[in-house]
């Protein structure tokens, strides 16, 4: 009972695996290149670390996920898609997925837009976000893997349940915030805890 719950929920790293995803076409594009397995991964940017490894290495990394089909092939994380349609279907509950887009914009905002279809249905593109600034969007619950989400509202809404990913396993979780390991871990309950 009560009103209506609403959940933001990222796309890269969330529900698309966007390491896994760059890491392979790194390697098949770059292969006598050094790279960075996701078990050394650290810091969200990974063309920050990979700046930090070889100087020249940024640009090769952004190269990749500004290709045409980047966005479009990478493949959905266990249980995400599944886990959406679900929360979708529930009583009192409405999902957008919130994503922001590369500022190199020829290929990235068309292939979200495809990415959601292909994996959620042409329905589901009523529920996508595409923003710079997350801060800006209001919800109960905003579920994503970047640790600090920062924009020009200094009191978002949401509460951010930090989804676990590769580059923030290790990182301390403040005594405040909530993490979900996985599309296996209990998101029901976090679902729940927010409801009135
Ligand atoms: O579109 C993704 C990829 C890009 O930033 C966006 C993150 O969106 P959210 O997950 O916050 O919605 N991206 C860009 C860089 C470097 C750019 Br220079 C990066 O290292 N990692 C990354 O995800």
């Amino acid at each position: 009972s009560g009103k209506r719950l609403r959940v933001l929920v990222d796309m890269d790293g969330v529900l698309a695996d966007f390491e896994g995803g760059f890491l392979k076409k790194y390697r098949a594009r770059y292969p006598e290149e050094p790279f960075i397995t996701l078990e050394d991964r650290r810091g969200f940017w990974v063309s920050t670390q990979y700046g930090q490894l070889r100087s020249d290495l940024c640009e090769k990394a952004i190269s990749i996920w500004e290709s045409k089909d980047f966005f479009i092939e990478l493949e959905p994380l266990p249980g995400g898609v599944e886990a959406v349609k679900e929360m979708a279907k529930m009583d009192d509950t409405d999902v957008f997925i919130c994503t922001s887009p590369i500022k190199h914009y020829r290929h990235c905002p068309y292939e979200k837009y495809a990415w959601v279809e292909k994996h959620l249905g042409y329905d589901f593109l009523e529920q996508v976000i595409l923003t710079r600034d997350k801060t800006l969007v209001t919800g109960d619950l905003l579920i994503d893997d970047k640790p600090d989400i920062l924009g020009v509202e200094p009191k978002p809404t949401w509460e951010h349940i930090l989804f676990t990913a590769c580059h923030n396993k290790h990182l301390p979780v403040g005594s405040s915030q909530r993490r979900l390991l996985s599309w296996s871990d209990d998101w029901r309950a976090i679902l729940d805890s927010k409801r009135q």
